[in-house]
């Protein structure tokens, strides 16, 4: 470990480790079985527009989330946008601002206006009274975001969208596995869209599901995901390329296969986290209920700079030279990014409380590639920074940052 200042790596000590780890980093699953799968998808000669394996998939996401339909998609970023346009969505759409961009993307691609609430500091998740006063007679519905995996206010938003006669949907990119009042996210509002990112702990590479209890609808979104096809030379409505391939669907069946031992590591490292820094003055870690499903996808930080004696920011530039590459996710608010900020509908927009957290908030290492040892060396780097905070910032005043490198290491 380091013992004075200067043997930090950000002054030129050697970084506490020689392979970064990154927030996001793959889990990998048995690679036997992937392998296996993709011997047999050669042999079929069948690789995309749902597939073997895609159906496998679904139905297996099915049973996972308990008897919703399944559909699967390429990414989530499309099938949020193909749920809203089979919705009906038009006009405005609100949804918070303190998510990944894709959320509000996905809407504004279709011609749908972002409309941008505040939201709950201690959740981090949409507040559904802020959303409420934002609602016009162009409002047609609201996008709940499960932040992190933890479930927005489902029932307040529930009960919101029934009062005011909008449609309620829901980005659960993050939230595949977890749960809400005992029910498994995927069955609230009309549909609910997960992401099968590389970066997420259930992956297929690139893609994503739709979930949704309504049949007709599911029927609907099947049919969109590859062009509006209904049939042969048969196309019922405008649709998109949103299929998943079956490279992709044998790699979420393979991912889906390992996903208890993929919780239990990320539960392990959470766990962990919280014992390194819960003492940690000016530090929180989000918490996960425990009475709940969670997947701890996600470890993430909250650093109180007054309290710390250190920035969110300064601890990030530490901890990247170290190897942490740690994130600062979702910095800044999505109402700060383009196209938004840039637009007269949202010069005028304060969101105070995004703003504070996306100030605050650092996402840790976890997932397989980082080790229970990893993490409490990062701990330990942390609440070193931390003890030597005041000192420490006012010498990286004087570091120019390095360019960002490429957050990969191939
Ligand atoms: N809604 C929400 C709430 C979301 O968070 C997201 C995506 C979406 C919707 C849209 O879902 P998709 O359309 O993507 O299905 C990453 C992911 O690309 C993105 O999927 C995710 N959320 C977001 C939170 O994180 P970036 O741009 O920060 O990723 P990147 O390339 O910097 O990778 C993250 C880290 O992972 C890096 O440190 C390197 C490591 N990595 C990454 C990849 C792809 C690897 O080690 N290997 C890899 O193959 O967005």
């Amino acid at each position: 470990m380091k013992a004075s200042l200067d043997d930090l790596a950000v002054f030129g000590g050697p970084p506490a480790f020689a392979e970064s780890l990154c927030v996001g980093r793959p889990n990998i699953g048995r690679r036997e079985d992937f392998l296996a799968r993709i011997g047999a998808m050669l042999d079929r000669r069948w690789l995309t527009n749902d597939g073997p394996y895609v159906r496998e998939f679904e139905r297996a996401l099915e049973r996972h989330l308990g008897g919703t339909h399944c559909i699967a998609v390429a990414n989530a970023t499309l099938g949020l946008g193909i749920v809203a346009r089979a919705l009906g969505l038009t006009g405005e759409v609100i949804l918070p601002a303190f998510t990944f961009v894709a959320t509000a993307h996905a809407l504004k691609w279709p011609g749908i206006e972002p409309v941008f609430a505040d939201v709950d500091p201690h959740t981090h998740n949409l507040d559904p009274e802020y959303a409420e006063r934002l609602i016009t007679s162009r409002t047609t519905g609201i996008l709940g975001v499960h932040v992190w995996g933890r479930p927005c206010a489902v029932d307040e938003l529930t009960e919101l969208a029934r009062r005011r006669g909008l449609t309620l949907l829901f980005d659960a990119g993050h939230a595949f596995g977890c749960s809400h009042g005992g029910r498994k996210i995927g069955n609230f509002g009309r549909a609910e869209v997960f992401s099968f990112h590389a970066t997420k702990f259930v992956h297929s590479f690139e893609g994503g599901a739709i979930a949704t209890n309504d049949a007709d609808l599911a029927a609907r979104l099947k049919r969109m995901r590859n062009f509006g096809f209904s049939g042969y030379d048969e196309v019922a409505e405008l649709g998109i390329n949103a299929k998943m391939s079956e490279a992709a669907a044998a790699m979420g069946l393979t991912s889906l296969e390992s996903f208890d031992e993929i919780v239990k590591i990320n539960k392990e490292n959470h766990e962990i986290y919280c014992s390194g820094l819960g003492q940690v003055p000016g530090l929180r870690v989000v918490e996960y209920d425990p009475d709940e499903c969670a997947n701890y996808q996600y470890v993430v930080v909250e650093v109180e700079t007054a309290a710390a004696g250190i920035s969110r920011d300064a601890l990030h530039k530490a901890l990247w030279a170290e190897g942490v590459l740690a994130r600062r996710y979702f910095y800044p608010g999505c109402h700060r990014m383009e196209p938004y900020r840039s637009l007269p509908r949202y010069r005028g927009v304060r969101l105070p409380m995004t703003d504070q957290l996306a100030d605050r908030v650092l996402c840790l290492p976890t997932g397989s590639a980082v080790t229970p040892r990893d993490v409490e060396l990062v701990c330990m780097l942390i609440e070193f920074c931390r003890a030597h905070g005041p000192e420490l910032s006012i010498r990286l005043r004087d570091i120019v940052p390095a360019p960002v490198p490429a957050p990969h290491t191939y």
